[in-house]
């Protein structure tokens, strides 16, 4: 068989930020030229954060708008709502009675959003549920940002101890980061990762941004107070972001990008890093504005049906090998 599946989720909650677009997106459309890929607004997993129900779905559409735009090709690669294919929750269910309490308590997401408040069932059992979006489709790769590894290290115990327990059902899949971008930090806090969830929007530049309201953040980027622009993550956190910022959405090596501006202020250095960034993504920004609702409900509607049809098929196998009649 060969190994040429692939997996990957985005939640439908606020903006999709340049994190999310250089950790995972962009890898996303690039891969589905090697890979039969399937992409999920996982829309379930957003339910565990408390929003309304006219945000939520307005998110949903939004989100896979911005999927398309950034160049997910539905003739290719399904693209579908979570809660459309109710098969994802039921393997969820058989695969939490294999979770062990300890190890998801230890989940690095689950204990940081849990000390903000919110605690419920749904959030510390988050990652069993993303394992089952993975493993309802047997998937062989699954590309995300660096903050989701944790989770992916549960997938991979879970299908291994599955298999163990009931036959060989599951590929074990491997977790694919990108070279440059897997940690896109805050603008606020160069030790942070850039989030969706942090309450300060200068924090982070949502991809539909105007190219005004890109240079203004960058510009407010927190830098540090000495001079230079030199590739430092310890002493130079700030320049740093910015730096991989650059070099992922300019394409070019950090390398060549510090010689060019190793003697600029940083103030000049700040408009450059913009000038990369807006035009990055101004392919994006046309292809969104000009895409209907309409047409991203059409694309979710038929991808759903064909995920239907496969994961429909996978949960027999399952249900089987558990002992379900
Ligand atoms: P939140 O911070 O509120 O949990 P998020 O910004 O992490 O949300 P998700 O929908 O959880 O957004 O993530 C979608 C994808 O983007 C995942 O693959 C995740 O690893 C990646 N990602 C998220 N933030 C970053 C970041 N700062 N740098 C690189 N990749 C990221
Ligand atoms: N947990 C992920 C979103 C997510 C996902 C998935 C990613 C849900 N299911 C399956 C990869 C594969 C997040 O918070 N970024």
């Amino acid at each position: 068989m060969t190994e040429n599946r692939l997996f990957s989720g985005i939640q439908p909650t606020g903006e999709i930020h340049l994190g999310n677009y250089i950790g995972a997106l962009r890898n996303w459309v690039s891969m589905q030229e090697e890979y039969e890929a399937i992409y999920c607004v996982v829309d379930l997993h957003a339910l565990t954060a408390p929003q309304g129900p006219a945000e939520l779905r307005e998110a949903t559409i939004r989100t896979a708008k911005a999927l398309l735009a950034v160049g997910i090709d539905p003739d290719r690669s399904l693209l579908y709502v979570q809660s459309h294919v109710p098969q994802h929750a039921e393997l969820a269910w058989i695969l939490g009675t294999l979770a062990s309490m300890g190890h998801l308590s230890r989940m690095i997401q689950y204990k940081e959003k849990s000390e903000k408040g919110g605690q419920n069932l749904g959030l510390f059992a988050y990652p069993v549920l993303q394992a089952a979006d993975i493993l309802i489709h047997r998937v062989h790769v699954v590309p995300v940002g660096d903050d989701q590894s944790q989770h992916l290290e549960l997938t991979r115990e879970l299908a291994e101890r599955f298999n163990t327990r009931f036959g060989e059902i599951f590929p074990v899949p491997a977790t694919i980061t990108p070279k440059i971008g897997a940690r896109v930090m805050s603008l606020k806090d160069p030790t942070a990762k850039m989030s969706k969830s942090d309450p300060d929007p200068k924090s982070r530049i949502d991809i539909t941004d105007s190219a005004d309201l890109i240079r203004k953040k960058i510009r407010s980027a927190v830098t540090d107070s000495g001079i230079g622009v030199r590739y430092d993550t310890e002493d130079k956190p700030g320049i740093s972001n910015l730096l991989d910022i650059t070099a992922a959405m300019s394409g070019r090596a950090i390398d060549e990008l510090v010689a060019e501006y190793a003697d600029l202020q940083y103030g000049s250095f700040k408009d450059a890093v913009a000038d990369a960034v807006i035009d990055g993504l101004e392919p994006f920004r046309s292809a969104y504005s000009a895409m209907t609702d309409d047409y991203v409900r059409d694309v979710m509607a038929s991808s759903a049906e064909r995920a239907i049809d496969s994961a429909a098929a996978s949960l027999a196998g399952i249900r089987e090998a558990v002992g379900l009649s």
